[in-house]
């Protein structure tokens, strides 16, 4: 590093740039700073406390939900500098995702009754469990509209996995995990006939309709739900909402909330009062509290029903066995967020000033005691409130959702009315601070502050509106994340991220170091199933096969080249090109698309995808690597050559450029000059500890595969010297010259590598 910093210095001086210039930007001190932008003292506080040096990285990754637009956004805390959109249940363009096959083949699980859904109205994310800790391992995330749930792997941030609801027709209450991630809970919300496109009428609700709750089996080594040992609870016909996994002592239970138990139908058009009139008409709804670890047995011992092909425990079942109880809880509840140390449960209502605490030791006792208050009519025991609660505290107005600090029995509460942050001990049932957000804040997210081991330090407050806060961009405003220091005893607004994707409810984050996603696949990877993808070829093994009218490529990316460089078709024919990245250096990502057919494959090192379109109109259709790759990047191209039915060539030879002997020669000096260059790039790596760095290991591979190509280029061009074919050997020369520059750019990178990360001298 240091010896860079004189090198660079020198050619500043050499540039001309001596210190004169550099002391004009210095002599600008703070002040001046703080005075020409209108900076406070706490301004300046909050800039250090967010700002992140160039080349240096944030503490904590935040997954946060994309909203309508169907995909998750992440990003970095403290700098909230957005650092990547993940595809989901919608196409994304960059990432090839449902422009290349293997893509489409996750996105087609996604289709309902055969229809495919192009966008998703995702909620909550959640990232799988060890014993309630995040272990960074993989990431869920659930679609409100069309009832689904993605799988997202977090070894490369792709997602894997669309599971759609048998039986619901709208979901609120997921993606949240149970401790270990043996099952990711997934809640109804608006109640429905659960047998697919049977129709009921309304006036039929309290008979016909039901809600419920999905467990989906996680299988952690496949990395998939397993859709076969997953299963339902029906519930009453309430709107379930939320919910959340007990932890600890209250590991194999789980809590699902629900507003409009009233089941009021509504219908405004026929006179009645509104929904919103008759849903909030009791002052209490229901917390359902399941024994999914008891019912997960009573399934495997074939006490559930089917229903489209999925097992349900019917709700008599689940009385009678004593895994299904309702507990009151205040008027329009929403959030419902279990206590790091798992003793209590936290439900807060809307319309209700107070947030509750319920004990999960006083539920066990009443169910134990066979106390009851009532029973909901459809035979379901309701534990009376006061048998259940701990406390009930009151923080403010519209409170929704809760969040947990790294120091005990500390909770954030959002207010959404009040549009504030509510800091609060739930052990002593007192407001300990209160901080003004902007505006209306839904969820907020402290640093892995729903998991058994909360980190503390920062939280999010996710506003439902931004209004005024940002320059204007129409009558569509973007989102506004608010960033907020909660490592003193008062709260610190520090930032506010415009979110331009969406409205997304809720996030979770995770401590950067807990993830390791690699940077490289095995070369020849499907990454959507992550299994050798049958299309995958290595280096001159790429080939074109022709067959009927089925055209199959098989080929290759590599600086600055794929391979074939064309592709000829008849008009009709159907043309599948597989395509696999052989670079091994990190971060040397190719795309690949053919103008017009609407396909486009992102292809990371070592991945391997598939194309597939029909060659339905004549014409020359060029093609080329999207990603600007290297020097060379634009030469990275072909074409698509679709020639009319009965075409015959006329001419059967290329336009000559007319290269003499003299630029051959000219060539060859080139290409001994450049290999000096790499002889001495070479020596420095090989004097060096370089096995050590598995980086510079694979770009060492790389420039290693560039050289080896040399020796054909080599005999080629010196063939047709001998034959003095000028055109030919001066071309194959220059073709020697490209493998050189590759393997030199490597090897150059390779070394600056070496340099900055402390190599060591080998004897
Ligand atoms: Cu409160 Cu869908 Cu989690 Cu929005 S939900 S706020
Ligand atoms: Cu590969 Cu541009």
């Amino acid at each position: 590093m240091r010896k860079f910093a004189v090198k660079s210095t020198a050619l500043l001086v050499a540039a001309g740039l001596g210190f004169g210039a550099a002391s004009a930007w210095s002599a600008e001190s703070l002040q001046d700073v703080m005075k020409r932008r209108n900076l406070s003292q706490q301004d300046l506080l909050a800039a250090a406390k967010t700002y992140v040096p160039t080349g240096k990285r944030d503490e904590f990754v935040v997954f946060s939900s994309g909203g309508q637009s169907g995909q998750i956004i992440v990003y970095g805390i403290p700098s909230m500098r957005i650092l990547k959109y993940l595809a989901v249940f919608t196409p994304e363009p960059w990432q090839g995702y449902g422009y290349d096959e293997n893509s489409k083949a996750v996105l087609n699980q996604g289709k309902i009754d055969g229809r495919e859904i192009t966008w998703g109205d995702t909620h909550h994310p959640a990232i799988s469990e060890t014993q309630g800790k995040y272990d960074g391992q993989f990431l869920f995330i659930n679609d409100k509209a069309n009832p689904r749930l993605a799988v997202i792997d977090l070894r490369d941030f792709e997602t894997k996995q669309i599971v759609v609801n048998p039986i619901f027709k709208s979901e609120h209450g997921g993606a949240f995990v149970t401790p270990n991630t043996e099952y990711v809970i997934e809640g109804a919300q608006y109640p429905t006939p659960l047998e697919n496109k049977k129709f009921y009428p309304l006036e039929e609700m309290n008979e016909k309709y039901r809600g419920g709750v999905t467990y989906w089996k996680f299988d952690r080594k496949e990395g998939r739900i397993d859709p076969k040992q997953s299963f339902s609870l029906e519930l009453p016909p309430y709107s379930q909402d939320l919910s959340d996994a007990g932890k600890g002592p209250s590991d194999g239970w789980s809590f699902t909330n629900s507003f409009c138990s009233e089941r009021y139908v509504g219908g405004i058009e026929k006179g009645r009062p509104p929904y919103e009139a008759g849903c909030s008409a009791k002052d209490t709804d229901y917390l359902h509290v399941i024994n999914w670890k008891k019912a997960a047995e009573l399934v495997a011992a074939g006490k559930a029903k089917t229903i489209n092909g999925h097992k349900v425990l019917p709700i008599d079942v689940s009385v009678k066995e004593g895994v299904l109880f309702l507990v009151p809880e205040p008027k329009s509840p929403h959030g419902v967020d279990v206590t790091p140390d798992g003793k209590f449960i936290i439900v807060s209502g809307k319309l209700d000033t107070h947030t509750s605490v319920y004990s999960f030791d006083k539920i066990q006792a009443a169910i134990k005691a066979g106390k009851f208050e009532s029973k909901d009519p459809y035979g379901v025991p309701v534990i009376g409130m006061t048998d259940a609660l701990d406390k009930q505290v009151q923080l403010g107005l519209g409170p929704l959702h809760t969040q947990y600090d790294s120091k005990p029995c500390l909770a954030y509460t959002s207010l959404y009315v009040d549009s504030q942050v509510a800091k609060w001990n739930y052990c002593e049932g007192k407001v300990v601070d209160k901080i003004s957000v902007h505006y209306n804040i839904g969820h907020l997210m402290a640093m892995e502050g729903d998991s058994a081991d909360p980190k503390g330090r920062y939280l999010v407050a996710l506003n439902k509106l931004a209004i005024d806060r940002f320059v204007p961009v129409g009558p569509l405003h973007p989102q506004n994340h608010q960033l907020i220091d909660i490592s003193n005893d008062k709260m610190q607004l520090l930032y506010d991220m415009p979110l331009p994707l969406g409205e997304p409810h809720y996030a979770v984050s995770i401590a950067a170091e807990k993830l390791k996603p690699g940077v490289r696949y095995k070369v020849g990877t499907d990454s959507r199933t992550d299994k050798p993808h049958p299309g995958a070829v290595r280096a001159g093994e790429e080939h074109t096969d022709k067959k009927g009218n089925k055209i199959t490529v098989y080929g290759t990316l590599i600086r600055s080249h794929i391979t074939p460089e064309t592709i000829e078709a008849d008009v009709g024919d159907e043309v599948t090109i597989h395509l696999t990245n052989l670079e091994r250096a990190q971060d040397e990502t190719h795309g690949f698309t053919v103008s017009t057919y609407n396909v486009h494959g992102s292809i990371e090192p070592g991945k391997t995808i598939t194309v597939k379109f029909k060659a339905d109109k004549e014409g020359v259709y060029p093609y080329y690597c999207t990603e600007f790759c290297s020097a060379l990047h634009l030469e990275m191209m072909g074409y698509l050559l679709v020639k009319p039915k009965g075409w015959k060539p006329t001419k059967t030879e290329m336009a000559k450029a007319g290269y003499t002997e003299a630029d051959y020669k000219t060539t060859l000096k080139k290409v001994v000059d450049t290999q000096a260059v790499i002889d001495s790039v070479v020596g420095y790596i090989t004097s060096v500890n370089f096995k050590d760095f598995p980086d510079v290991v694979a770009m060492v591979e790389d420039a290693t595969d560039q050289l080896n190509k040399i020796k054909g280029a080599k005999e080629k061009h010196e063939a047709a010297a001998a034959k003095k074919d000028w055109e030919q050997a001066n071309l194959w020369a220059e073709q020697v010259w490209q493998y050189q520059v590759k393997a030199a750019d490597l090897g150059l990178r390779a070394k600056t590598y070496l340099e900055q990360n402390g190599a060591k001298k080998v004897k």
